[in-house]
């Protein structure tokens, strides 16, 4: 209905396309891949797919680099497999949403190639950020800015200017200062609204505007809040222009951000009133598997979405940090390279227990699709893939991985592609005699395949499947209010009108269940009546 729209409790499934399926047998996944596994993605009862970025791109970085926004990569396939695709999710009642990165193109770019050719000082420059150098030679860059990929956010070209890119040097940075490039955007958005797509995932929701004076970086601690490049306020303008766009469309179109904002509240900013409907919760990905630590991040997270109107969204991986098995099956916290303190560059981990990992996941996955809001699932999650840490150097192809000088490995570890079938890889990847898959899957998966899981009470797959109709079927699942339940020390408990409980123990010990009338699911065997440490249940009043 109008006061109750898809998109405030959807779980939304990510698929990373390059690695979910290979319908043309290249060895990389593709548009066809998906349309093959739409049953797979209705029966395991997900509301809409989030896709990774499909354009026209000379992948430096996995498709983030982008030539053509009106075009889908040869490698994926073609527009028209891109409209079938989305006809063919409407009939199984998934929706489609595409990424759109709007800080950056390719420099393959016709604008970019147009600016590195008119020179400067012309109207194709303004499109990007091309400034002089520093010094008496102009061979400085024109400030101290970083890459998130590490080295200078500057490049040289030949007459003598340098341009921005936060990423890849393969990535310049669009000139939001410059109105032709909001008029771009505002098309590209209607091209794809016109095709029936659902709404957008939003790149980099946080960088697009830039200080104009392009000052230096000074490492401040207050520096967060007022940012030369992050989060700056006059984003949010350009999020109004596009939420008057979607709203133009029929059938509740909505945008999801990717925002790495300094605090809930400042995230909450995205999602005022005529702003966009939803935003990632990096706060809950990068939360570690503290009792403490997770119940501040649900309180702080339900107070300033709501205040703001929105709905509050969880996300446990995606395919740029290392997957949760592994997070979770660590003592050390995860912390983003680009977001560690001084003198912290290189994360020294410990050992991960994945058995412990894998218990603290399915845990994790009950208290995720418990929550108020939406959610949102990395493709494989639902198979319980761990990080694939050994890759061979020479398999990588993440761009930090050159850029950081190989002090980072990059995210490979997550993008290896699915195992969906067989006992060997490439574990039903493409069809049969298909070349081999883009990274190298580990030969012991065989019985994380999707085949091997299905059917099997205990799979993590069943667990997703079992949590997902639940939630269909519960009115008390979705959105709504939450009330923290009386609790021993280590234990999270809360309750939703109307007769659900949802409690994990997070504590060393088995604890009581509280008084219940039936056990709904749960994420682990239950011991008699206890539940046992990094278990969740779901239980009827
Ligand atoms: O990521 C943007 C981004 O900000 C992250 O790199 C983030 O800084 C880091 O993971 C944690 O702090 C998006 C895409 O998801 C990523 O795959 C692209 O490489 C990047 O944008 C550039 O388009």
């Amino acid at each position: 209905s109008d006061d109750d729209p898809w998109w405030r409790d959807a779980v939304i499934y990510q698929v990373y396309i390059r690695s979910f399926a290979d319908g043309d047998g290249d060895g990389m996944g593709d548009i066809e891949g998906i349309r093959s596994k739409l049953p797979y993605l209705r029966d395991l009862g997900v509301d809409a797919l989030w896709i990774n970025p499909w354009y026209r791109s000379p992948q430096a970085d996995a498709g983030y680099d982008v030539a053509d926004f009106r075009d889908i990569d040869p490698r994926f396939g073609t527009l028209a497999d891109a409209e079938k695709l989305i006809a063919d999710a409407h009939e199984h009642g998934l929706r489609i949403i595409p990424d759109i990165v709007p800080n950056h193109t390719s420099d393959q770019h016709r604008w970019f190639q147009a600016a590195l050719a008119a020179g400067p000082g012309t109207a194709e420059r303004q499109r990007f950020v091309f400034r002089p150098g520093l010094g008496a030679d102009g061979d400085r860059p024109p400030n101290n800015w970083r890459s998130v990929f590490g080295g200078p956010a500057w490049t040289r070209v030949a007459d003598g200017e340098w341009y921005l890119h936060l990423f890849a040097p393969e990535q310049p940075d669009l000139n939001w200062a410059n109105p032709e490039v909001h008029d771009e955007f505002a098309d590209v958005l209607r091209f794809w609204f016109d095709r029936g797509v659902d709404g957008f995932r939003i790149d980099v929701a946080h960088g697009l505007v830039k200080d104009p004076e392009l000052p230096d970086l000074t490492g401040e601690p207050d520096e967060r809040l007022a940012h030369p490049h992050w989060d700056r306020d006059e984003v949010h303008e350009i999020y109004r222009r596009w939420r008057r766009i979607a709203d133009e469309y029929p059938g509740e179109r909505k945008f999801v951000a990717e925002a790495w904002a300094p605090s809930p509240e400042r995230l909450a900013r995205y999602l005022r009133p005529g702003g966009l409907h939803t935003a990632f919760n990096f706060d809950f990905l990068k939360c570690p598997w503290s009792p403490e630590r997770m119940r501040e991040v649900i309180d702080s997270t339900m107070a300033s979405l709501t205040a703001v109107g929105a709905p509050p969204t969880w996300v446990l991986s995606n395919h740029d940090v290392p997957r949760h098995v592994t997070r979770y099956g660590r003592e050390t916290a995860w912390v983003p390279h680009d977001q560690r303190a001084i003198g912290e560059d290189e994360l020294v981990l410990d050992e991960p227990d994945l058995a412990r990992g894998t218990r603290r996941s399915r845990a994790a996955a009950l208290l995720m699709l418990a929550l108020p809001g939406g959610a949102y699932v990395y493709q494989g999650e639902e198979l319980g893939l761990p990080e694939v840490e050994d890759l061979p150097e020479e398999a990588l192809q993440d761009p930090m991985w050159e850029r950081s000088g190989h002090t980072e490995r990059g995210r490979d570890g997550c993008r290896v592609p699915l195992p969906w079938s067989g006992s060997a890889p490439p574990f039903g990847f493409g069809p049969h005699g298909s070349a081999e898959p883009w990274l190298p899957q580990p030969a012991d998966w065989q019985d994380r395949t999707a085949e091997a899981q299905d059917g099997d009470a205990a799979s993590t797959l069943e667990l997703y499947r079992a949590a997902l109709r639940l939630r269909r079927e519960l009115g008390a699942l979705g959105e709504g209010g939450m009330r923290w339940l009386d609790s021993p020390s280590g234990v999270l408990a809360f309750h939703r009108e109307p007769g659900f409980t949802c409690v994990v123990n997070m504590s060393s010990e088995p604890q009581p269940l509280p008084e219940h009338d039936r056990v709904l699911l749960a994420s682990d065997d239950l011991a008699d009546d206890h539940l046992p440490t990094d278990t969740a249940v779901w239980l009827a009043d």
